[in-house]
């Protein structure tokens, strides 16, 4: 992409509304645009990002087993009704009328729904198990919208629902969705822990949250300073091997790490003084198991040698949008964002210092040809600004990588690399700098 034919609405100054670095940021980086409170329009860069992160959520999802599916995003009051939710929900629900009179809703969660279309289609315990998933917009009419989209009263979530025969069974999808959003965390370049939690709502007595570990996080947390260190890396996991996921499970569950609405002060404080951590944190998923709470009372169940038995089932969270704000609160400075190389929006931004120099310009359109022939998506900013100007934008919009071309260098075939989060320099022949950014992207492409 061009810069000069992109639509990148960067803001000089800070917008006073912002309270926490990541809302700040995506407003100046021209991300996202408020519509009202808690609801934004997603512009062309904050869009990329989000469809990056969400891609890697599919790829995780379906590498565990999990089949994606899409429902709506308005859902009929009657299915809340027979699980008892439709009262329990409260105000956070936003409820609607059709012209007819019929009582709707804008979906929160999905639990119902795919209960509904779980017992519409299945009928025996030999179609199970079955997990399937979708990547929709939520809406909770949330008291305090806040923080841009890491509270919005709209957001983007995947949310995934397992259907077992047993308790076994389930807290297998349980263990295997522990594991894959592990790895989904990972991929973006975020230390995301499992900690105890609380069910809230959704109900069921076995669940944990995901915490991204940041000073701006909405949850007061408490875990032993060493469970940041565990990495799952690039081990192979084999998803259907109940063993070896219930082993990784347990490594990094058995570690103190709880969030304040489970925490127990004198089992934190058996570890020794230096381990105890106390920190805030951003909740960027949850998983739950919950047995039969909605397929009893829905009556989604399959037909056994035994009889008709209920199934059992969990559901889990990731919340997409969040996750946004979330890496940005984790990878910032005071210049702007810090992509990790996961989710970057542009794999590399090209600045040339002089545009409309000829050498300077076909140097920049040779490299940005070569870029894109190697299945790259470089931002070439080729607009007549000041160089100062350039890289102030740069640097505001975080892409990881930037070679910069200049009338100095382009008479030596040379360019200079800089990596965004070291702010180092290099010094190299066009040719080589591609190289280096195949090398830096191979694992992620
Ligand atoms: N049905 C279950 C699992 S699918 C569920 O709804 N879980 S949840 O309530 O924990 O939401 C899942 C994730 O969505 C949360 O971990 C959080 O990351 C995200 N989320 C929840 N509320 C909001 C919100 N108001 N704004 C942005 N993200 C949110």
């Amino acid at each position: 992409m061009r810069l000069s034919r992109y639509f990148l609405p960067v803001l000089k100054e800070n917008p006073s509304e912002a309270q926490i670095a990541s809302h700040r940021l995506m407003l100046r980086a021209g991300m996202i645009k408020q519509q009202q409170a808690g609801i934004y329009s997603w512009l062309p860069l904050g869009y990329k990002v989000l469809k990056r992160i969400e891609q890697i959520v599919h790829e995780e999802q379906v590498r565990a087993g999990h089949i994606p599916v899409l429902m709506p995003t308005l859902q009929p009051a009657d299915l809340w009704q027979e699980s008892g939710r439709y009262d329990a929900y409260g105000p956070e629900m936003l409820r609607i009328t059709d012209r007819h009179g019929r009582d709707m809703l804008y979906g929160p969660t999905n639990e119902e729904m795919i209960t509904d279309i779980f017992r519409a289609h299945v009928e025996s315990y030999k179609q199970l198990p079955l997990t399937l998933y979708h990547i929709q917009w939520k809406f909770r009419d949330e008291v305090r919208p806040r923080f841009g989209v890491m509270r919005g009263r709209e957001f983007y979530m995947k949310d995934g629902y397992n259907f077992d025969l047993t308790k076994e069974d389930a807290l297998h999808a349980y263990n295997r969705h522990m594991v894959s959003y592990l790895r989904t965390y990972e991929r973006m370049g975020l230390t995301a822990i499992p900690m105890r939690a609380d069910s809230g709502p959704i109900g069921g007595d076995n669940t944990h949250e995901f915490l991204v570990l940041a000073p701006t996080g909405e949850s007061e947390v408490f875990y032993d300073a060493q469970v940041p260190d565990l990495k799952l890396g690039d081990r192979e996991v084999d998803y259907d091997d109940r063993e070896a996921v219930a082993e990784i499970c347990t490594e990094f569950t058995t570690l103190y790490a709880r969030t304040d609405e489970t925490h127990d002060e004198a089992v934190f404080n058996e570890l020794p003084e230096e381990r105890r951590k106390t920190a805030r944190g951003i909740e960027v998923g949850q998983i739950f198991y919950f047995g039969t709470k909605y397929s009893e009372a829905m009556g989604a169940t399959v037909k056994t040698p035994e009889g008709n038995v209920p199934v059992e089932m969990g559901s889990h969270g990731i919340g997409v949008s969040r996750l946004v704000g979330a890496l940005i609160e984790a990878n910032h400075d005071d210049k702007g964002i810090i992509w990790p190389e996961g989710v970057t929006p542009f794999h590399v931004g090209i600045v040339n210092l002089k545009q409309g120099d000829a050498a300077c310009d076909s140097a920049c359109d040779a490299l940005y040809k070569a870029l894109v022939q190697k299945g790259f998506d470089p931002l070439y900013d080729d607009r007549k600004e000041r160089a100062g100007a350039k890289f102030a934008t740069m640097d505001l919009i975080g892409l990881p990588w930037r070679i910069t071309v200049g009338p100095r260098g382009v008479a030596a075939n040379l360019v200079e690399l800089t990596s965004r989060r070291t702010g180092e320099s290099e010094e190299m022949s066009s040719e080589a700098a591609l190289a280096r950014i195949q090398e830096i992207y191979a694992a992620h492409l």
